[in-house]
């Protein structure tokens, strides 16, 4: 992405209404593996650093902010970046180039020169440097609420991403058959993503089969799937560090007529949830409208009873949807969620895996993903059948207790007007 990362920079500088402060972005350090190896784990910039520098290799870096040096013309208008320096071996094993910018020896003695002074950190920590928590934090909370606002070049590549996701998962549609394990499948959908071009997904990619499906994150195991079960899929492909995030549910052979009335209960919700993201839009009501639609879908096949306002004012919907309705997604899965400024924490039980408390405005990339799923730690806890006695049929949840679930995810792009679903493309076959 051609992205003017000075423009970020002196937005950031502005936001931050630092006097004396020094900012501090670490970009973090990458990690052995544990054992006797001298490779390492894929390193991963810290996205605060990534944002603001581009630079997705820069093991250890710092990017450094003195807004006295701004206003007295020094570094990039206050700003200096420092870069390790890369030896001999780094070239001999790792083929890495010199970045640009002061070595990293160097920040000791830049630090050193402004001692005393408050030290605001983002990114990654920097190791040995004393930092003041209440600045660092409402400055963190102001970043992210930057950043959550995605310009043009952030879009298209998510874009690009989805194009790249829809091929994977239109080749893997003739493997969502009995016969096959799930590890085929994923080697199938990320084949196609590495065959255009892809050099990692977004995340570990999910294939959950059967039982497999109600298990959030389920790593695609050699189990083989049989006919008739649910085929769970959650993956996205990444480009330049920006991912989406998709989920699709289909059978391996035909349907029974309670996976189908599952399955249009979890995709109603889902288009209504979809429609639902305008600007202005409160994230919590979208959560709990969704929440809703589920419960009405499972009222309509005589899985609840009761009336669906009341069942999840009870939380009874936690039942069979006990995670949130989505979060915001791009750079990274887990891209800049979080609060509204100015809001503290919803601590209402039934909100403790919703990642987010925020209105909705033009530019915020979300996901959407509804599901219901049958999960036997949940629905066999004596404690949950106690106290939802009468508001579940028991007798038919016993009989699908190993059906599995169903979820549905797009990432939806808010503008200022109808929402549009950048996913959308990506084929759901029920
Ligand atoms: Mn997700």
């Amino acid at each position: 992405m051609h992205s003017d990362y000075s423009v970020r920079r002196a937005r950031l500088a502005l936001t931050a209404s630092l006097t004396d402060e020094i900012l501090l972005v670490g970009s973090g350090y990458s990690q052995f593996k544990p054992e006797i190896s001298d490779q390492q784990l894929r390193y991963i910039a810290h996205q605060e650093y990534y944002y603001l520098t581009g630079l997705p290799d820069a093991i250890g870096g710092i990017l450094a902010f003195d807004p006295k040096d701004q206003s007295a013309g020094r570094g990039e208008n206050g700003w200096f970046s420092f870069v390790p320096e890369v030896t001999e071996a780094d070239q001999v094993w790792e083929g890495r180039t010199q970045l640009p910018g002061a070595f990293l020896g160097e920040f000791e003695a830049w630090f050193a020169a402004r001692q005393g002074r408050r030290v605001v950190m983002l990114g990654a920590p920097v190791p040995g440097v004393a930092i003041d928590e209440a600045r660092t934090a409402a400055t963190r909370s102001a970043y992210l609420h930057v950043r959550r606002r995605k310009e043009p070049g952030e879009i298209d590549l998510m874009r690009r991403c989805a194009s790249k996701t829809v091929a994977g998962y239109t080749a893997v549609l003739p493997f969502l058959k009995a016969g096959f394990t799930e590890r085929r499948i994923q080697i199938e959908l990320e084949a196609e993503y590495f065959r255009r071009g892809i050099a990692h997904t977004g995340y570990d990619t999910i294939v959950g089969s059967g039982p497999n499906s109600a298990v959030f994150h389920s790593l695609p195991s050699l189990r083989t799937v049989k006919g008739g079960e649910f085929i769970l899929i959650d993956s996205g492909a990444e480009l330049e560090r920006y991912v989406i995030d998709v989920t699709r549910t289909y059978v391996a052979g035909k349907p029974t007529a309670f996976q189908r009335d599952l399955y249009q209960a979890v995709q109603h919700a889902q288009e209504r949830a979809v429609d639902r993201c305008l600007p202005g839009a409160e994230w919590k009501e979208i959560h709990f409208s969704a929440a809703l639609d589920l419960v009405a879908g499972l009222v309509a096949m005589g899985v609840m009873y009761g009336d669906p306002e009341s069942l999840v004012e009870q939380d009874a919907h936690l039942l069979f949807f006990p995670h949130g309705i989505g979060h915001m997604v791009g750079l990274g899965v887990r891209d800049a969620s979080g609060l509204e400024p100015g809001r503290s924490l919803d601590t209402r039980p039934s909100l403790a895996n919703l990642r987010m408390d925020l209105i909705l405005r033009p530019g915020y990339t979300v996901t959407i993903e509804p599901g219901l799923y049958f999960i036997p730690a949940l629905l066999n806890d004596p404690v949950r059948r106690e106290k939802f006695h009468d508001c579940v049929n028991w007798s038919l949840v016993e009989k699908y207790l190993n059906l599995g679930g169903v979820r549905l995810e797009d990432s939806i792009l808010v503008t200022t007007s109808q929402p549009e679903n950048l996913t959308r493309a990506i084929p759901k076959v029920m």
